[in-house]
């Protein structure tokens, strides 16, 4: 099952709830005290039910989501504190139903319509107040959201590195997609996503922050946003290499992440070498964005890998 954050619904504060709904109730007629008072209560309990039932339906379910966009959402939001805030909502839906359920009765036995609706209003206010903290992450949950992008099925070459080798620099030059450059460590935050055509299709390519070599357990959130692209998302993996150390990070120390990557991401691995302009070490594919050499060697290379991979699907069946 896959996944679009922007459809997620906009969530509304317990305060715009209860306004809603009041002001939607104060625009109803009846005939009389009683059909007014019905009426106002059956509007209230419409928009009520609509309003929750919306937001809880538009969640995806979490537990059959395909595991890059759950362990996404759980680094970003939290699954679990979803769940809970979503079940909240059920529960508000109830209690707020049962309550107009009963006022409903109490007009129909003869009880004073007025006095029924003003109770009734003060305890869905409270029922409603009571979510207040569940209505408002799950908005914050919304926003934050909207960061995950939108993936397709084509063949996917995930760019990793240290920080500040390159990365973006060389998925700007090469695909559709221009993450922010910057001369200073960890400027990309988030997965970026751009495409190159190839002969039978398009190559998904996808940016990802720098990594430090360091245990799973110590990445900070920024990074393990890097990891879930790797172990999910990609076909191939390239990985830049910066032997200048202008990144700032020992050439010791990026050959020790390489080996980790290798080691855990069952795809085949390209190394290449970024700023090019500024060394002249030619063991791997040397590219620079600013004289140009190498980009397209580095683009040829990886059409031939997709189209190699369409190939065997192509004879598989
Ligand atoms: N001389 C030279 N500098 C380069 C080249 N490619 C990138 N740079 C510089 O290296 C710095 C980092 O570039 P980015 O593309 O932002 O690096 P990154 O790996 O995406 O960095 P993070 O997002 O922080 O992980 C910038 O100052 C770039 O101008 C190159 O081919 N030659
Ligand atoms: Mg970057």
């Amino acid at each position: 099952m896959t996944f679009n954050p922007k459809k997620l619904p906009t969530v509304l504060t317990s305060q715009e709830l209860i306004d809603k709904a009041f002001r939607r109730a104060s625009k109803v007629t009846g005939r009389n005290r009683k059909e007014k008072a019905l009426n106002k209560l059956s509007t209230i309990s419409n928009v009520l039910e609509n309003y929750f039932s919306r937001i809880v339906s538009e969640h995806p379910s979490y537990d059959n989501l395909d595991s890059f966009y759950r362990e996404m959402i759980d680094a970003i939001a939290g699954v679990g504190q979803i769940k809970k805030s979503l079940a909240s909502l059920k529960w508000a839906n109830s209690m707020t139903q049962k309550i107009i359920t009963k006022s409903i009765k109490r007009i129909k036995g003869g009880q004073d319509p007025d006095a029924v609706l003003r109770a009734t209003y003060g305890r869905i206010a409270s029922i409603i107040e009571q979510i207040d903290d569940e209505l408002r992450f799950l908005n914050e949950a919304k926003q934050k959201m909207r960061e995950i992008p939108t993936l397709s099925s084509d063949f996917t070459v995930v760019f990793a590195g240290y920080p500040n080798v390159g990365k973006s620099s060389i998925v700007s030059a090469i695909s559709t997609v221009k993450p922010e450059i910057a001369s200073y460590p960890f400027t990309t935050r988030k997965i970026y996503v751009g495409y190159v055509d190839h002969g039978r299709g398009r190559i998904q390519i996808i940016d990802t922050p720098g990594l430090l070599d360091r245990p799973i357990e110590k990445r900070n959130r920024i990074e393990k946003r890097a990891i879930l692209a790797l172990r999910h998302l990609a076909d191939t993996i390239v990985f830049i290499i910066d032997p200048t150390e202008t990144c700032g990070f020992q050439l010791e120390k990026q050959f020790s992440l390489l080996f980790e990557i290798k080691n855990n991401f069952d795809v085949p691995v390209v190394e290449i070498y970024s700023k090019s302009d500024l060394h002249d070490r030619r063991d791997r594919l040397a590219v620079s964005v600013y004289t140009g050499e190498g980009i397209d060697d580095l683009v040829n290379l990886l059409k031939n890998l997709a189209e190699t991979k369409s190939e065997k699907i192509a004879t598989n069946g």
